[in-house]
Formats: C-alpha cells, sequence, structure tokens
C-alpha cells in the first residue's frame, strides 16, 4: 500500500515566511495534483512551542549557527512554525482536506525534529511509523520542504525502517545552508532512497 508524505509545506517555509525556502510555494499545486494516485495521503507540521531550543533567539545566537546539543550538532534557525501562528499554518493552496492524518513534530521544547520519524535525539518517535504500519503501508513516496532537512532525514529514517522510499525532488525545495542540498542528496541515495 502507498503513501505520499508531504513535508512541512507551512506559510514559513514559503516567500515571505519566517524560514522561507526559494520557490517553496511553487510546488504547492503539483503536490496536490499528486495526492489521488495514493491510497493515503500524510501531511507533517512542523510544530514548535515559543521558545523552542532550536530557535537562536533561545540561545542569543545568529540565526544559521550551529551548537552542540545533547543529541549532537543543531542548527539555530529563526524562530518559525509557532504553535498556532500563522507562519505554522500550512500554506493556504495546499489541498489538506485530502490528508487521512496531519504528524506534527517539533513539540518537544528542548528537542528539534526534522524527521517525520523520530526527534532528532534519532530515538524518540513520533509515532508515524506505527500509523503506517497498522494501515499496512510500505511505500512511501515523500515530497515537501525543505529537501536537505525535513525531507532528507525524513526518508533516511523511512529507509532504515525498512520502507521503499521515494523522494520526488521536483516536489521539494531546499534551503542550501553551506553545501547541504548536495550532501543530502549523496546520503539519501546511500541509505537507499530513491531520488525521482
Ligand atoms: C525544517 C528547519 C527547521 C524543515 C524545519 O521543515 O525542513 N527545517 N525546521
Ligand atoms: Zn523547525
Amino acid at each position: 500500500m502507498k503513501a505520499l508524505i508531504v513535508i512541512d509545506v507551512q506559510n514559513d517555509f514559503c516567500p515571505g515566511g519566517a524560514l522561507a525556502v526559494n520557490g517553496g510555494d511553487q510546488i504547492v499545486a503539483g503536490i496536490n495534483a499528486m495526492m489521488p494516485k495514493f491510497e493515503a495521503v500524510i501531511l507533517t507540521q512542523d510544530w514548535h512551542p515559543a521558545g523552542h531550543s532550536s530557535f537562536a533567539s533561545s540561545h542569543d545566537a545568529a540565526p544559521m549557527s550551529v551548537i552542540d546539543m545533547p543529541y549532537g550538532p543543531q542548527v539555530l534557525w529563526p524562530d518559525h512554525c509557532i504553535q498556532g501562528s500563522d507562519g505554522a499554518a500550512f500554506h493556504t493552496g495546499l489541498n489538506t482536506h485530502a490528508a487521512d492524518t496531519i504528524v506534527r513534530k517539533g513539540y518537544n521544547p528542548a528537542i528539534d525534529s526534522y524527521s517525520a520519524f523520530f526527534e532528532n535525539d534519532h530515538t524518540t518517535p513520533t509515532g508515524l511509523h506505527g500509523y503506517l504500519q497498522t494501515r499496512g503501508i510500505n511505500d512511501l513516496t515523500l515530497v515537501g520542504l525543505a529537501t536537505d532537512f525535513c525531507v532528507n532525514y525524513s526518508a533516511i529514517d523511512a529507509a532504515q525502517l525498512g520502507y521503499n522510499v521515494t523522494v520526488q525532488l521536483d516536489l521539494t525545495r531546499g534551503i542550501d545552508l553551506d553545501g547541504s542540498l548536495a550532501t543530502a542528496k549523496t546520503a539519501m541515495e546511500k541509505a537507499g532512497v530513491t531520488l525521482s
């Protein structure tokens, strides 16, 4: 059974948003058009409390700098996707009505969560794996934002969990911080993710 997983197509990752990804809004129509081809459609939503530990403002640090957290290095982002804010809302063009379920992540104040499966400690589950398993879903196509962060981490975790994973790159857009886009593509391929 095949699912489309739409990663973080939220206002803050689109032009005008707090952590805007170039062309983030250009993928919305194409994602909507894909939805009917899948037996399940799942959306993810980055969903941080104010003052989240991944925010530069929480550390008096510069946005895009990197710090060491107990679980490893963490990029410090501008405040984004704060629970209930307009920035955290899905892009208004996204067909959210087609979603079977919505997985929120990043709500733990102390740990970021790029992946839709595990928080950045690579241990704490979001529950998505259980959801997919109990529905008999084993084939995943990932699209959304950002290619090199949340799409990348989600795709690699999914492959390691044993799913058959495709990332449809033309329906993703990347942040590309210090070459992170090329690094992510290499890492996804190495993990057995199909890039199409
Ligand atoms: C994301 C950085 C911070 C993403 C989320 O959706 O790729 N990136 N939070
Ligand atoms: Zn975030």
